[in-house]
């Protein structure tokens, strides 16, 4: 069986742990090169960020580290047993962004991604190359190689005095809006830099015609989910797909799980609930894109044209997660 995944950063990553376990696969391990079966995770990279030279890529790097074994699951981010020595001497510096905490593993990956991109290398080819050590048992596809960037406009927190009266509205990195201001300014736009000129990574495409299923992991419908459907051509080639297109609502109990999609949802107007996240993805019939939608248990949605289950969607542990990925396959009506 072939599914493909599009995914986000730290949601994405445990939710690829569950199609891994569901599909008799170790989640922290390689593939098995006798299974019948292949993952495809489409990536989200408009988180992406360089910082003192480096090119830094959240979303790949969570799945990279989660799915090989490596990542700090508690955190959500980064690797296990890191230590933060050169963060603090770049802050001792006064460098830049002192507010995003670099690992000293972590650097590794970008000191070495970095070099690759500079060698001209595209951004595809240097995640297969990490991909090469870490083993993450899926095929991680960047959603394009082509630079893609979340900008925020928001009113300058910055107001000096005599600016006081007319703050101005200022375009913040997605990833200082999001964790130097923990996504509490009022965000009045979103916007994936880059998206419209931008052309999906090798293997995208191909991995939505030829799949079996396609999944829409439980990530950030905006910043995730939807920078990947911002890529032309991208949203066309899960329309024209042969396969069942199930997605997995982030929202549980009218709150994200985890993050600030409803900070995120609220810029774009809607509701942070699981119905209308689901009526915001829209129905495949509707120009829309999902045939069935997983909302949580004593949850209700009413979404025309699509089939809705509930079900328990805490990922607790890959367990938990595979029986989310066993109730979307169901809901496809294809068995692995
Ligand atoms: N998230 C934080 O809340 N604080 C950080 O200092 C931070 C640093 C960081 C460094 C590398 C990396 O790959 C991710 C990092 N993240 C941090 C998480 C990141 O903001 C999120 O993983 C995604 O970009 C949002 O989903």
């Amino acid at each position: 069986m072939k599914i493909t995944v599009l995914v986000g950063g730290v949601g994405g990553a445990k939710f690829l742990l569950g199609v891994k376990k569901h599909l008799g696969l170790d989640p922290f391990g390689p593939a098995d090169p006798d299974s019948p079966h292949r993952i495809t995770a489409i990536v989200n990279t408009a988180d992406d960020i360089r910082l003192h030279g480096l090119q830094i890529c959240p979303d790949l790097d969570s799945c990279l580290y989660t799915l090989g074994g490596g990542a700090d699951l508690v955190r959500g981010w980064g690797r296990e047993e890191e230590t933060w020595t050169v963060s603090a001497e770049l802050a001792a510096y006064g460098s830049e962004a002192p507010w995003f905490s670099l690992g000293d593993k972590d650097m590794a990956t970008h000191i070495v991604r970095t070099r690759m991109l500079d060698a001209g290398y595209p951004l595809s080819a240097v995640t297969e190359a990490l991909c090469a050590r870490w083993q993450p048992g899926v095929d991680l596809l960047p959603m394009t190689d082509d630079r893609v960037e979340t900008h925020v406009v928001v009113e300058n927190p910055e107001t000096s005095d005599q600016t006081a009266d007319a703050p101005g509205l200022v375009a913040l990195h997605f990833q200082e809006w999001w964790i130097r201001y923990g996504a509490g300014l009022p965000a009045m736009s979103i916007t994936p830099i880059g998206a419209d000129k931008a052309t999906p990574g090798p293997g995208v495409m191909e991995a939505l015609a030829e799949a079996d299923v396609i999944l829409i992991a439980p990530s950030n419908p905006v910043v995730s989910i939807g920078t990947v459907l911002a890529v032309p051509g991208i949203r066309e080639g899960l329309l024209a797909s042969p396969a069942r297109i199930i997605g997995v609502s982030p929202i549980v109990g009218g709150a994200p799980v985890r993050g600030h999609a409803d900070a995120c949802l609220a810029a774009i107007g809607v509701e942070t609930s699981a119905e209308a996240v689901g009526r915001h993805y829209g129905a495949r019939s509707a120009d829309g894109l999902l045939d069935g939608w997983l909302v949580a248990e004593g949850e209700t949605a009413e979404i025309d044209g699509v089939q809705v289950r509930q079900v328990p969607l805490m990922m607790s542990d890959p367990e938990a997660t595979a029986a989310m990925v066993a109730a979307c396959l169901e809901l496809a009506d294809v068995t692995a």
